[in-house]
Protein backbone atom coordinates (compact mmCIF):
# COMPACT_ATOMS: atom_id res chain seq x y z
CA UNK A 1 0.00 0.00 0.00
CA UNK A 2 1.54 3.69 -1.10
CA UNK A 3 -0.04 6.89 -1.50
CA UNK A 4 0.69 7.54 -4.95
CA UNK A 5 0.44 11.09 -6.83
CA UNK A 6 -1.14 10.70 -9.84
CA UNK A 7 -1.29 13.85 -12.88
CA UNK A 8 -4.50 15.71 -13.72
CA UNK A 9 -6.01 18.41 -15.70
CA UNK A 10 -8.20 21.12 -14.15
CA UNK A 11 -11.99 20.59 -15.41
CA UNK A 12 -14.15 23.76 -15.76
CA UNK A 13 -16.90 25.06 -13.57
CA UNK A 14 -16.27 23.06 -10.21
CA UNK A 15 -17.54 26.40 -8.06
CA UNK A 16 -19.63 25.50 -4.74
CA UNK A 17 -22.82 27.52 -5.52
CA UNK A 18 -25.45 28.29 -2.34
CA UNK A 19 -24.26 24.76 -0.92
CA UNK A 20 -21.74 23.05 -1.81
CA UNK A 21 -20.86 21.98 -5.57
CA UNK A 22 -23.32 20.11 -7.80
CA UNK A 23 -23.21 18.88 -11.16
CA UNK A 24 -25.32 15.79 -12.96
CA UNK A 25 -24.38 12.63 -11.72
CA UNK A 26 -22.53 11.96 -15.56
CA UNK A 27 -20.34 15.06 -14.67
CA UNK A 28 -18.95 13.66 -11.31
CA UNK A 29 -18.52 10.46 -13.25
CA UNK A 30 -15.75 12.00 -15.37
CA UNK A 31 -12.23 10.30 -14.07
CA UNK A 32 -10.36 12.66 -11.61
CA UNK A 33 -13.61 15.53 -11.39
CA UNK A 34 -14.33 14.51 -7.78
CA UNK A 35 -10.45 14.11 -6.86
CA UNK A 36 -9.34 17.20 -8.06
CA UNK A 37 -12.51 19.39 -6.23
CA UNK A 38 -11.55 17.40 -2.76
CA UNK A 39 -7.54 18.02 -3.48
CA UNK A 40 -8.19 21.55 -3.94
CA UNK A 41 -10.16 21.59 -0.80
CA UNK A 42 -7.62 19.71 1.07
CA UNK A 43 -4.71 22.21 -0.24
CA UNK A 44 -6.34 25.00 1.55
CA UNK A 45 -6.91 22.85 4.93
CA UNK A 46 -3.93 23.74 7.39
CA UNK A 47 -3.53 21.87 10.55
CA UNK A 48 -5.73 18.63 9.47
CA UNK A 49 -2.62 16.37 10.31
CA UNK A 50 -3.63 13.72 12.59
CA UNK A 51 -6.98 14.90 12.69
CA UNK A 52 -10.48 13.31 12.70
CA UNK A 53 -12.76 14.15 9.49
CA UNK A 54 -16.24 13.47 9.02
CA UNK A 55 -18.09 11.31 6.15
CA UNK A 56 -21.21 10.79 5.30
CA UNK A 57 -23.54 11.59 2.98
CA UNK A 58 -27.64 11.07 1.69
CA UNK A 59 -27.12 7.68 0.10
CA UNK A 60 -28.04 8.89 -3.81
CA UNK A 61 -26.55 7.37 -6.46
CA UNK A 62 -22.52 7.50 -6.69
CA UNK A 63 -22.52 7.89 -2.73
CA UNK A 64 -20.77 4.22 -2.09
CA UNK A 65 -18.48 4.99 -4.63
CA UNK A 66 -17.48 8.77 -3.67
CA UNK A 67 -17.04 7.54 -0.35
CA UNK A 68 -13.97 5.01 -1.37
CA UNK A 69 -12.70 7.75 -3.46
CA UNK A 70 -12.75 10.34 -0.21
CA UNK A 71 -11.17 7.74 2.06
CA UNK A 72 -8.36 7.11 0.47
CA UNK A 73 -7.81 10.92 -0.38
CA UNK A 74 -7.88 11.55 3.11
CA UNK A 75 -5.86 9.23 4.15
CA UNK A 76 -3.17 10.48 1.61
CA UNK A 77 -3.86 14.12 3.35
CA UNK A 78 -2.69 12.49 6.52
CA UNK A 79 -5.92 12.85 8.88
CA UNK A 80 -5.66 10.45 11.50
CA UNK A 81 -9.25 9.49 11.60
CA UNK A 82 -12.76 9.36 9.14
CA UNK A 83 -15.94 9.14 11.43
CA UNK A 84 -18.20 7.41 8.53
CA UNK A 85 -21.67 6.93 8.35
CA UNK A 86 -22.30 3.62 8.51
CA UNK A 87 -23.58 2.34 4.56
CA UNK A 88 -21.97 5.96 3.95
CA UNK A 89 -24.85 7.33 5.43
CA UNK A 90 -25.06 10.61 7.06
CA UNK A 91 -27.90 13.39 6.98
CA UNK A 92 -27.03 16.86 6.88
CA UNK A 93 -27.81 17.64 10.34
CA UNK A 94 -26.31 14.41 11.74
CA UNK A 95 -22.81 15.32 10.27
CA UNK A 96 -22.77 18.45 11.43
CA UNK A 97 -24.00 16.80 15.24
CA UNK A 98 -20.84 14.43 14.71
CA UNK A 99 -18.41 17.05 13.56
CA UNK A 100 -19.04 19.05 16.92
CA UNK A 101 -19.29 16.31 19.20
CA UNK A 102 -16.25 14.69 18.41
CA UNK A 103 -13.89 17.40 17.96
CA UNK A 104 -13.42 17.16 14.09
CA UNK A 105 -11.51 19.04 12.07
CA UNK A 106 -14.29 19.24 9.33
CA UNK A 107 -16.81 17.08 7.27
CA UNK A 108 -17.22 15.65 3.72
CA UNK A 109 -21.49 16.14 3.12
CA UNK A 110 -22.02 14.15 -0.20
CA UNK A 111 -25.23 15.19 -0.89
CA UNK A 112 -27.08 17.43 -3.91
CA UNK A 113 -30.03 17.96 -0.86
CA UNK A 114 -33.39 18.53 -2.47
CA UNK A 115 -32.37 18.15 -5.84
CA UNK A 116 -33.35 15.10 -7.78
CA UNK A 117 -31.19 11.73 -7.50
CA UNK A 118 -30.34 8.49 -9.61
CA UNK A 119 -27.83 7.87 -12.25
CA UNK A 120 -30.01 10.67 -14.64
CA UNK A 121 -30.01 13.29 -11.51
CA UNK A 122 -27.50 15.19 -9.82
CA UNK A 123 -24.65 14.44 -7.46
CA UNK A 124 -23.14 16.88 -4.89
CA UNK A 125 -20.53 17.51 -2.12
CA UNK A 126 -20.09 19.99 0.25
CA UNK A 127 -17.70 20.54 3.13
CA UNK A 128 -18.31 21.73 6.46
CA UNK A 129 -15.81 23.28 9.30
CA UNK A 130 -14.57 22.76 12.57
CA UNK A 131 -17.86 24.34 14.26
CA UNK A 132 -20.26 21.79 11.88
CA UNK A 133 -21.03 24.21 9.25
CA UNK A 134 -21.00 24.87 5.85
CA UNK A 135 -17.48 26.26 4.75
CA UNK A 136 -17.47 30.24 4.48
CA UNK A 137 -17.53 31.81 0.93
CA UNK A 138 -13.69 32.59 1.73
CA UNK A 139 -12.54 29.09 1.54
CA UNK A 140 -14.91 27.82 -1.41
CA UNK A 141 -13.50 30.69 -3.29
CA UNK A 142 -9.92 29.54 -2.57
CA UNK A 143 -11.17 26.27 -3.27
CA UNK A 144 -12.47 27.02 -6.53
CA UNK A 145 -9.26 28.97 -7.55
CA UNK A 146 -7.33 25.90 -6.62
CA UNK A 147 -9.32 23.66 -9.11
CA UNK A 148 -8.81 25.77 -11.87
CA UNK A 149 -4.92 25.13 -11.68
CA UNK A 150 -4.77 22.21 -9.88
CA UNK A 151 -2.31 19.27 -11.80
CA UNK A 152 -2.53 16.63 -9.64
CA UNK A 153 -4.21 14.95 -6.44
CA UNK A 154 -2.96 12.32 -3.85
CA UNK A 155 -4.19 9.00 -2.87
CA UNK A 156 -4.03 5.98 -1.75
CA UNK A 157 -3.85 3.09 -3.76
CA UNK A 158 -5.70 0.29 -1.06
CA UNK A 159 -8.35 -1.42 -2.22
CA UNK A 160 -12.05 -0.49 -0.94
CA UNK A 161 -12.69 -1.35 2.68
CA UNK A 162 -16.19 -2.29 4.12
CA UNK A 163 -17.71 0.42 4.89
CA UNK A 164 -21.27 -2.08 6.13
CA UNK A 165 -19.80 -3.31 8.99
CA UNK A 166 -19.64 -1.20 12.44
CA UNK A 167 -15.93 -1.45 13.74
CA UNK A 168 -12.57 -0.22 12.73
CA UNK A 169 -10.24 -0.57 9.62
CA UNK A 170 -7.30 1.41 8.03
CA UNK A 171 -6.07 2.67 5.27
CA UNK A 172 -2.47 3.40 5.11
CA UNK A 173 -1.84 5.16 8.66
CA UNK A 174 -5.77 6.55 9.08
CA UNK A 175 -8.57 4.30 11.10
CA UNK A 176 -12.06 4.52 9.62
CA UNK A 177 -14.41 4.09 12.33
CA UNK A 178 -18.13 2.90 10.42
CA UNK A 179 -20.46 4.33 13.31
CA UNK A 180 -24.30 4.53 13.76
CA UNK A 181 -25.33 7.33 11.68
CA UNK A 182 -28.53 7.77 14.15
CA UNK A 183 -27.06 7.81 17.75
CA UNK A 184 -25.28 10.93 18.26
CA UNK A 185 -27.96 12.72 16.30
CA UNK A 186 -30.94 10.78 18.06
CA UNK A 187 -28.86 11.63 21.75
CA UNK A 188 -29.10 15.46 20.83
CA UNK A 189 -32.68 15.45 20.08
CA UNK A 190 -33.09 13.84 23.38
CA UNK A 191 -31.90 16.82 25.12
CA UNK A 192 -33.63 19.39 23.25
CA UNK A 193 -37.16 18.09 23.80
CA UNK A 194 -39.43 16.91 26.26
CA UNK A 195 -39.56 13.62 24.96
CA UNK A 196 -42.05 12.33 27.46
CA UNK A 197 -44.79 15.58 26.53
CA UNK A 198 -44.82 13.69 23.26
CA UNK A 199 -44.43 10.09 23.71
CA UNK A 200 -47.71 10.98 25.83
CA UNK A 201 -49.16 12.66 23.01
CA UNK A 202 -48.66 9.82 20.74
CA UNK A 203 -49.70 7.22 23.03
CA UNK A 204 -53.07 9.32 23.54
CA UNK A 205 -53.91 8.58 19.82
CA UNK A 206 -52.75 11.64 17.72
CA UNK A 207 -51.24 10.64 15.04
CA UNK A 208 -48.98 11.75 12.62
CA UNK A 209 -47.74 11.05 8.85
CA UNK A 210 -43.53 11.63 8.53
CA UNK A 211 -42.62 11.66 4.75
CA UNK A 212 -39.20 10.85 4.50
CA UNK A 213 -39.35 10.93 0.63
CA UNK A 214 -37.01 7.33 0.08
CA UNK A 215 -33.92 9.63 1.78
CA UNK A 216 -31.48 9.83 4.19
CA UNK A 217 -34.62 11.29 7.10
CA UNK A 218 -35.82 7.64 6.86
CA UNK A 219 -33.46 5.87 9.71
CA UNK A 220 -33.40 9.18 11.77
CA UNK A 221 -37.35 9.60 11.76
CA UNK A 222 -37.82 5.54 12.32
CA UNK A 223 -35.02 5.44 15.23
CA UNK A 224 -36.87 8.46 16.69
CA UNK A 225 -40.34 8.55 16.00
CA UNK A 226 -41.42 5.21 16.02
CA UNK A 227 -38.90 3.02 18.11
CA UNK A 228 -38.52 5.49 20.88
CA UNK A 229 -41.75 8.05 20.87
CA UNK A 230 -43.84 4.89 20.27
CA UNK A 231 -45.94 6.10 17.25
CA UNK A 232 -47.03 3.01 15.43
CA UNK A 233 -45.10 1.54 12.81
CA UNK A 234 -45.76 3.55 9.29
CA UNK A 235 -45.64 6.93 10.70
CA UNK A 236 -42.52 6.84 8.82
CA UNK A 237 -43.07 6.25 5.15
CA UNK A 238 -40.61 6.82 2.36
CA UNK A 239 -38.57 5.53 5.14
CA UNK A 240 -35.68 3.13 3.35
CA UNK A 241 -33.51 5.90 1.27
CA UNK A 242 -32.89 4.96 -2.12
CA UNK A 243 -30.11 5.76 -4.78
CA UNK A 244 -32.40 7.03 -7.12
CA UNK A 245 -34.98 8.26 -4.41
CA UNK A 246 -37.64 5.75 -5.60
CA UNK A 247 -38.23 8.37 -8.47
CA UNK A 248 -39.61 10.89 -5.89
CA UNK A 249 -38.25 14.26 -6.13
CA UNK A 250 -36.74 14.81 -1.80
CA UNK A 251 -37.54 18.85 -2.38
CA UNK A 252 -40.19 18.68 0.20
CA UNK A 253 -43.04 21.27 -1.06
CA UNK A 254 -46.77 20.73 -1.40
CA UNK A 255 -45.83 20.05 -5.28
CA UNK A 256 -43.03 17.32 -4.95
CA UNK A 257 -44.69 15.36 -1.84
CA UNK A 258 -48.24 15.79 -2.76
CA UNK A 259 -48.88 12.14 -1.39
CA UNK A 260 -48.45 13.60 1.83
CA UNK A 261 -50.40 16.52 0.85
CA UNK A 262 -53.56 14.02 -0.22
CA UNK A 263 -53.10 12.10 3.07
CA UNK A 264 -53.04 15.27 4.89
CA UNK A 265 -56.71 16.21 2.90
CA UNK A 266 -58.05 12.75 3.38
CA UNK A 267 -61.20 12.99 5.59
CA UNK A 268 -59.17 10.65 8.05
CA UNK A 269 -56.28 12.64 7.99
CA UNK A 270 -53.41 12.33 10.81
CA UNK A 271 -53.36 15.02 13.09
CA UNK A 272 -49.78 16.34 12.05
CA UNK A 273 -47.53 15.60 8.52
CA UNK A 274 -44.09 16.69 7.87
CA UNK A 275 -41.66 16.08 5.04
CA UNK A 276 -37.82 16.25 4.90
CA UNK A 277 -35.76 16.58 1.79
CA UNK A 278 -32.56 14.48 0.13
CA UNK A 279 -30.58 15.07 3.24
CA UNK A 280 -32.83 15.81 5.93
CA UNK A 281 -32.05 19.24 6.60
CA UNK A 282 -35.44 20.48 5.11
CA UNK A 283 -38.89 20.19 6.79
CA UNK A 284 -42.63 20.87 5.78
CA UNK A 285 -44.77 20.78 8.26
CA UNK A 286 -48.73 19.95 7.84
CA UNK A 287 -51.86 20.15 9.56
CA UNK A 288 -54.96 18.24 8.43
CA UNK A 289 -55.83 20.11 5.65
CA UNK A 290 -53.37 23.28 6.30
CA UNK A 291 -49.85 23.25 4.81
CA UNK A 292 -47.77 25.69 7.13
CA UNK A 293 -45.84 28.36 4.95
CA UNK A 294 -41.77 27.95 6.52
CA UNK A 295 -41.59 31.78 6.88
CA UNK A 296 -44.97 31.31 9.55
CA UNK A 297 -43.02 28.29 11.15
CA UNK A 298 -39.83 29.93 11.71
CA UNK A 299 -41.72 32.62 13.67
CA UNK A 300 -44.03 30.47 15.18
CA UNK A 301 -41.42 28.11 16.74
CA UNK A 302 -39.45 31.52 17.88
CA UNK A 303 -42.74 32.58 19.68
CA UNK A 304 -43.66 29.27 21.86
CA UNK A 305 -39.79 28.43 22.20
CA UNK A 306 -39.68 28.69 26.05
CA UNK A 307 -42.32 25.53 25.85
CA UNK A 308 -38.93 23.64 24.15
CA UNK A 309 -36.32 22.14 27.59
CA UNK A 310 -33.30 23.52 25.43
CA UNK A 311 -34.86 27.10 24.72
CA UNK A 312 -36.48 27.27 28.29
CA UNK A 313 -34.64 30.52 28.80
CA UNK A 314 -35.76 32.26 25.75
CA UNK A 315 -34.17 33.49 22.38
CA UNK A 316 -30.67 35.48 22.19
CA UNK A 317 -31.84 36.49 18.66
CA UNK A 318 -33.27 35.49 15.67
CA UNK A 319 -31.93 35.35 11.94
CA UNK A 320 -33.51 34.79 8.45
CA UNK A 321 -32.15 34.74 4.97
CA UNK A 322 -33.22 38.05 3.27
CA UNK A 323 -35.60 36.42 0.91
CA UNK A 324 -37.76 35.01 3.89
CA UNK A 325 -40.97 36.52 4.95
CA UNK A 326 -40.37 39.17 7.95
CA UNK A 327 -42.99 37.03 10.08
CA UNK A 328 -39.92 36.53 12.24
CA UNK A 329 -39.02 40.14 12.73
CA UNK A 330 -42.32 40.46 14.70
CA UNK A 331 -41.90 37.71 17.16
CA UNK A 332 -38.17 39.33 17.62
CA UNK A 333 -39.93 42.50 18.50
CA UNK A 334 -41.95 41.12 21.11
CA UNK A 335 -39.78 39.18 22.68
CA UNK A 336 -37.33 42.27 22.55
CA UNK A 337 -34.31 41.08 20.37
CA UNK A 338 -32.91 41.53 17.45
CA UNK A 339 -33.68 39.70 13.88
CA UNK A 340 -30.64 39.59 11.88
CA UNK A 341 -30.91 39.80 8.00
CA UNK A 342 -28.73 37.43 5.79
CA UNK A 343 -28.20 36.38 2.33
CA UNK A 344 -29.25 33.09 1.20
CA UNK A 345 -27.64 30.12 2.62
CA UNK A 346 -27.25 28.46 5.83
CA UNK A 347 -23.52 29.32 6.09
CA UNK A 348 -24.75 32.91 6.91
CA UNK A 349 -25.79 31.34 10.16
CA UNK A 350 -22.64 30.03 11.28
CA UNK A 351 -20.77 33.41 12.80
CA UNK A 352 -23.84 34.90 14.26
CA UNK A 353 -24.35 31.37 16.05
CA UNK A 354 -21.36 30.76 17.12
CA UNK A 355 -21.00 34.51 18.60
CA UNK A 356 -24.28 33.71 20.63
CA UNK A 357 -26.04 36.32 19.00
CA UNK A 358 -28.73 34.14 17.57
CA UNK A 359 -30.60 30.79 18.39
CA UNK A 360 -33.44 30.30 15.86
CA UNK A 361 -32.59 30.37 12.37
CA UNK A 362 -34.83 29.72 9.10
CA UNK A 363 -34.95 30.41 5.57
CA UNK A 364 -38.11 30.57 3.54
CA UNK A 365 -37.10 27.14 1.46
CA UNK A 366 -38.68 24.77 4.58
CA UNK A 367 -35.28 25.19 6.51
CA UNK A 368 -35.63 25.71 9.90
CA UNK A 369 -32.88 25.12 12.68
CA UNK A 370 -30.86 26.69 15.77
CA UNK A 371 -27.70 26.33 17.94
CA UNK A 372 -27.83 22.78 18.60
CA UNK A 373 -25.83 22.26 15.55
CA UNK A 374 -24.76 24.66 12.81
CA UNK A 375 -26.93 23.38 9.74
CA UNK A 376 -31.06 23.13 9.12
CA UNK A 377 -32.73 20.18 10.69
CA UNK A 378 -35.48 18.21 9.32
CA UNK A 379 -36.26 16.48 12.52
CA UNK A 380 -35.49 18.86 14.55
CA UNK A 381 -38.13 21.16 13.42
CA UNK A 382 -40.55 18.17 13.43
CA UNK A 383 -39.90 17.03 16.80
CA UNK A 384 -39.93 20.85 17.74
CA UNK A 385 -43.50 21.57 16.74
CA UNK A 386 -44.57 17.98 18.12
CA UNK A 387 -42.93 19.63 21.45
CA UNK A 388 -45.23 22.58 21.22
CA UNK A 389 -48.28 20.35 20.44
CA UNK A 390 -47.88 18.62 23.63
CA UNK A 391 -47.57 21.49 25.90
CA UNK A 392 -49.76 23.97 24.38
CA UNK A 393 -52.27 21.95 22.51
CA UNK A 394 -54.32 22.62 20.00
CA UNK A 395 -53.89 21.68 16.46
CA UNK A 396 -51.40 22.90 13.64
CA UNK A 397 -53.81 25.18 11.75
CA UNK A 398 -55.34 26.16 15.14
CA UNK A 399 -52.20 27.32 16.42
CA UNK A 400 -50.91 29.03 12.93
CA UNK A 401 -54.42 31.25 13.18
CA UNK A 402 -53.64 32.18 16.84
CA UNK A 403 -50.20 33.15 15.88
CA UNK A 404 -51.59 35.81 12.70
CA UNK A 405 -54.31 36.90 15.05
CA UNK A 406 -51.48 37.91 17.51
CA UNK A 407 -48.26 39.10 15.12
CA UNK A 408 -50.48 39.67 12.07
CA UNK A 409 -50.43 37.56 8.78
CA UNK A 410 -47.40 37.89 6.29
CA UNK A 411 -48.79 36.49 3.05
CA UNK A 412 -46.26 34.42 1.05
CA UNK A 413 -45.35 32.76 -2.09
CA UNK A 414 -42.21 32.13 -4.06
CA UNK A 415 -42.51 31.78 -7.77
CA UNK A 416 -39.43 29.87 -9.53
CA UNK A 417 -38.73 29.68 -13.11
CA UNK A 418 -36.91 27.16 -13.86
CA UNK A 419 -34.42 26.21 -16.67
CA UNK A 420 -34.29 28.98 -18.08
CA UNK A 421 -31.13 29.95 -20.30
CA UNK A 422 -28.47 31.56 -18.51
CA UNK A 423 -27.65 34.65 -20.34
CA UNK A 424 -32.04 35.60 -20.15
CA UNK A 425 -31.74 35.42 -16.51
CA UNK A 426 -28.91 37.35 -16.14
CA UNK A 427 -30.46 39.66 -18.51
CA UNK A 428 -33.60 39.97 -16.05
CA UNK A 429 -31.40 40.91 -13.39
CA UNK A 430 -29.36 43.31 -15.34
CA UNK A 431 -32.64 44.99 -16.15
CA UNK A 432 -33.56 45.13 -12.84
CA UNK A 433 -30.88 46.56 -11.12
CA UNK A 434 -30.76 49.33 -14.09
CA UNK A 435 -34.04 50.59 -12.97
CA UNK A 436 -33.29 50.33 -8.87
CA UNK A 437 -32.27 54.57 -8.80
CA UNK A 438 -35.73 55.46 -10.63
CA UNK A 439 -37.78 52.72 -8.20
CA UNK A 440 -37.44 54.16 -4.82
CA UNK A 441 -40.41 56.96 -4.65
CA UNK A 442 -41.96 55.11 -7.11
CA UNK A 443 -46.22 53.97 -6.66
CA UNK A 444 -46.02 50.59 -8.49
CA UNK A 445 -50.16 48.90 -8.98
CA UNK A 446 -51.24 51.79 -5.86
CA UNK A 447 -47.94 50.96 -3.38
CA UNK A 448 -45.38 53.13 -2.88
CA UNK A 449 -41.64 52.15 -2.96
CA UNK A 450 -40.02 52.94 -0.44
CA UNK A 451 -36.53 50.68 -0.88
CA UNK A 452 -35.03 49.77 -3.87
CA UNK A 453 -32.07 47.60 -3.71
CA UNK A 454 -29.50 44.74 -4.25
CA UNK A 455 -29.09 42.92 -1.17
CA UNK A 456 -25.69 43.01 0.28
CA UNK A 457 -24.68 41.72 3.99
CA UNK A 458 -21.35 43.14 6.07
CA UNK A 459 -20.98 40.10 8.37
CA UNK A 460 -21.50 41.67 12.23
CA UNK A 461 -18.87 39.14 13.31
CA UNK A 462 -16.01 38.98 11.02
CA UNK A 463 -16.68 41.72 8.69
CA UNK A 464 -16.82 40.04 5.77
CA UNK A 465 -18.99 41.24 2.60
CA UNK A 466 -21.39 39.41 -0.05
CA UNK A 467 -23.00 41.29 -2.44
CA UNK A 468 -25.31 40.91 -5.20
CA UNK A 469 -27.46 39.07 -2.91
CA UNK A 470 -30.81 39.60 -4.92
CA UNK A 471 -33.00 42.67 -5.78
CA UNK A 472 -35.48 43.77 -3.49
CA UNK A 473 -38.87 45.94 -3.93
CA UNK A 474 -39.78 47.37 -0.22
CA UNK A 475 -43.36 48.81 -0.11
CA UNK A 476 -44.91 51.57 2.05
CA UNK A 477 -46.74 48.87 3.61
CA UNK A 478 -44.23 46.38 4.82
CA UNK A 479 -44.78 43.84 1.61
CA UNK A 480 -41.65 42.96 -0.79
CA UNK A 481 -41.10 41.75 -3.71
CA UNK A 482 -37.85 39.91 -4.08
CA UNK A 483 -35.84 38.74 -7.12
CA UNK A 484 -32.64 36.09 -6.84
CA UNK A 485 -31.22 33.39 -9.24
CA UNK A 486 -30.88 29.97 -7.65
CA UNK A 487 -27.59 29.32 -6.81
CA UNK A 488 -28.09 24.77 -6.59
CA UNK A 489 -29.40 24.05 -9.96
CA UNK A 490 -27.69 22.23 -12.24
CA UNK A 491 -29.11 23.22 -15.51
CA UNK A 492 -29.43 26.61 -17.38
CA UNK A 493 -30.86 29.05 -14.42
CA UNK A 494 -33.30 29.27 -12.20
CA UNK A 495 -35.17 32.94 -11.41
CA UNK A 496 -36.67 33.05 -8.07
CA UNK A 497 -39.52 35.48 -7.21
CA UNK A 498 -40.25 36.02 -3.72
CA UNK A 499 -43.86 37.27 -2.82
CA UNK A 500 -45.03 38.55 0.90
CA UNK A 501 -47.77 40.92 1.82
CA UNK A 502 -48.23 41.70 5.69
CA UNK A 503 -51.80 41.70 6.75
CA UNK A 504 -53.00 43.00 10.19
CA UNK A 505 -56.68 42.63 9.86
CA UNK A 506 -57.59 38.52 11.08
CA UNK A 507 -60.73 39.38 9.07
CA UNK A 508 -58.61 39.35 5.71
CA UNK A 509 -56.77 36.15 7.05
CA UNK A 510 -58.62 34.17 4.76
CA UNK A 511 -57.96 35.48 1.28
CA UNK A 512 -56.19 32.19 -0.19
CA UNK A 513 -52.47 33.46 -1.00
CA UNK A 514 -52.59 33.76 -4.41
CA UNK A 515 -55.03 36.15 -4.71
CA UNK A 516 -53.75 38.25 -2.17
CA UNK A 517 -50.25 38.51 -3.71
CA UNK A 518 -51.75 38.56 -7.45
CA UNK A 519 -51.06 42.79 -7.38
CA UNK A 520 -47.70 42.03 -6.37
CA UNK A 521 -46.84 39.18 -8.48
CA UNK A 522 -48.27 41.78 -11.83
CA UNK A 523 -45.76 44.07 -9.86
CA UNK A 524 -43.04 42.00 -10.65
CA UNK A 525 -43.73 41.06 -14.13
CA UNK A 526 -43.92 44.58 -14.96
CA UNK A 527 -40.63 45.51 -13.19
CA UNK A 528 -38.65 42.15 -14.54
CA UNK A 529 -40.08 42.37 -17.82
CA UNK A 530 -40.18 38.60 -17.16
CA UNK A 531 -42.59 36.82 -20.15
CA UNK A 532 -41.03 39.18 -22.33
CA UNK A 533 -37.08 38.24 -20.96
CA UNK A 534 -37.47 34.71 -20.12
CA UNK A 535 -40.58 33.62 -22.44
CA UNK A 536 -42.58 32.47 -19.86
CA UNK A 537 -46.18 33.07 -19.30
CA UNK A 538 -46.11 31.34 -16.02
CA UNK A 539 -43.98 29.96 -12.95
CA UNK A 540 -42.79 26.61 -13.03
CA UNK A 541 -43.24 25.77 -9.26
CA UNK A 542 -45.40 28.24 -6.92
CA UNK A 543 -44.74 27.21 -3.27
C1 LIG B 1 -31.84 26.90 -2.12
C2 LIG B 1 -32.69 27.65 -1.12
C3 LIG B 1 -31.83 28.12 0.04
C4 LIG B 1 -31.13 26.90 0.66
C5 LIG B 1 -30.36 26.15 -0.39
C6 LIG B 1 -29.76 24.87 0.15
O1 LIG B 1 -30.85 27.74 -2.64
O2 LIG B 1 -33.32 28.74 -1.73
O3 LIG B 1 -32.63 28.78 0.97
O4 LIG B 1 -30.25 27.32 1.67
O5 LIG B 1 -31.22 25.79 -1.47
O6 LIG B 1 -30.74 24.03 0.66
P1 LIG B 1 -30.99 28.46 -4.08
O7 LIG B 1 -29.68 29.17 -4.27
O8 LIG B 1 -31.29 27.41 -5.08
O9 LIG B 1 -32.15 29.39 -3.94
V1 LIG B 1 -30.51 22.36 0.57
O10 LIG B 1 -31.62 21.66 1.60
O11 LIG B 1 -30.79 22.07 -1.11
O12 LIG B 1 -28.89 22.14 0.87
CO1 LIG C 1 -31.21 19.78 2.03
Amino acid sequence: MAIVTCPTRPFAGQKPGTSGLRKKVAVFLQPGYLENFVQALFDGLHGADGRTLVVGGDGRFHNREAVQVILRMAAAKGFARVLLGRSGILSTPASSCLIRKHGAYGGLILSASHNPGGPDGDFGIKYNVGNGGPAPEKLTDETYARTQSIAAYHISDQSPVDIDTPGERRIEQMVVEVVDPVADHAALMRECFDFGAIARLLAGGFRIRCDTMNAVGGPYAKAILEDELGAPAGSVVNATPLEDFGGLHPDPNPANADDLIRHMSAPDAPDFGAATDGDADRNMIVGRGFAVAPSDSLALLAAHATLVPRYRDGLAGIARSMPTSCAADRVAEALGVRCHETPTGWKFFGNLLDAGAVTLCGEESYGTGSDHVREKDGLWAVLFWLNILAVAGGSVESLVRSHWARFGRHYYSRHDYEGVAAERAEQLMDGLRGQLGALAGQSLEGRRVVLADDFAYTDPIDGSRTERQGVRLVFEDGARVVFRLSGTGTEGATVRVYLEAPVQDPARHEVPTQQMLAPLAAIAQRTARIRETLGRDRPDVVT
